[in-house]
């Protein structure tokens, strides 16, 4: 099998070039010209607002599936800047979906943001859930994910559109809270900061899913995912940002205090978000399987030997 990440100079690219290796894929992999691919794999350089350079490269490389991750992926960027977000996450991946042989199967990777707003008692949350995005990038992923499933219906391509909960694990950027306390607990470490953590709104329960999970997940969507078919991934099994910010303090080697920092307060934030996850269990036989422990240990590891 041939498989073809785009995007896969981000966070979760790496790790799923390892994953598609690792059982044997023939792998291609894109990135910006700012970025490198530090993994084994047929690196190519790639903007997927080039609309021309990606047929050029699937007429070349003629995988049999396509991983779509390249995306502008933050939230708190996506405020700051929504005409760069629509244009990346909603006009990229049309030019992705464009680009598409009838023989290739595409999975479009969206966000469990896409429910935003959810009505009480939605939890855990079911494919077939009204989308009430609450910023956005999740309204971007949201048109993308249409879109997505308009050129299943009326033009027959082989899409299957992954929302995929909260992920974490070492090497994602400190935008994201587990990697923000565990950068800042191995910053406290060195001695560069006082001992106090800085967070934003700590009653929130989100879905954490280890990065190795969520790519093992792709994989077998890849393989035996429905086409047309939409996914929740995730865990299925919401925790509080506190019960992380503790976890992560009791790591620490030295005392650790916290307190909020109104800076990393969002504008507008969503109690809860857990999804049902029966789908991909039933077709694929996924689960997540490593403890979200396990994901913060090994993220402030990282923070460790970088800081
Ligand atoms: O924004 P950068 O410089 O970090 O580059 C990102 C890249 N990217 C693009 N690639 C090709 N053409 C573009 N016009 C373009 N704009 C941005 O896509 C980055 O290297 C990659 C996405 O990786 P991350 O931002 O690290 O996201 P992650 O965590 O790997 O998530 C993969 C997918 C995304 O669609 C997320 O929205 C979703 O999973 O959760």
């Amino acid at each position: 099998m041939k498989a073809l990440i785009i995007g896969a100079g981000g966070f979760v690219g790496g790790y799923l070039i390892r994953e598609l290796s690792n059982y044997g894929y023939e792998v291609h992999a894109t990135h910006l010209p700012s970025e490198n691919i530090n993994e084994n794999c047929f690196s190519h350089v790639l903007d997927i607002m080039r609309k021309d350079d990606i047929s050029e490269l699937i007429n070349k490389v003629k995988p049999d599936i396509i991983y779509h991750l390249a995306a502008q992926s933050s939230v708190a960027l996506s405020w700051k800047k929504p005409q760069l977000t629509a244009e990346i996450n909603i006009i990229g991946s049309i030019n992705v979906m464009e680009s598409l042989p009838d023989n290739t199967r595409l999975i479009l990777v969206g966000s469990g943001e896409e429910y935003g707003f959810i009505r009480e008692n939605a939890c855990p949350i079911k494919e077939t859930e009204n989308l009430n995005p609450a910023n956005i990038y999740a309204v971007s992923k949201v048109c993308a994910g249409m879109i997505g499933r308009i050129y299943h219906s009326t033009y027959n391509k082989d899409i299957i559109i992954v929302r995929a909960f909260n992920h974490s694990g070492a090497g994602q950027a400190e935008t994201f809270v587990i990697s923000d306390f565990c950068k800042q607990i191995a910053e406290i470490e060195k001695g560069l900061r006082p001992p106090e953590i800085l967070t934003g709104n700590l009653s929130a329960k989100r879905d954490f899913t280890d990065v190795r999970d969520i790519v093992r997940a792709y994989r077998l969507l890849g393989e035996k995912g429905i086409s047309g078919k939409t996914y929740n991934v995730g865990r299925g099994q919401a925790v509080s940002i506190e019960y992380i910010l503790n976890m992560a303090i009791e790591l620490s080697e030295v005392p650790i205090v916290h307190s909020i920092d109104p800076n990393r307060l969002r504008a507008s934030d969503i109690p809860i978000i857990e999804p049902d996850v029966s789908e991909i269990l039933r077709d694929t036989g996924w689960k997540a399987e490593i403890p979200v422990e396990k994901t913060v240990s090994d993220t402030l590891d990282c923070w460790r030997k970088k800081i």
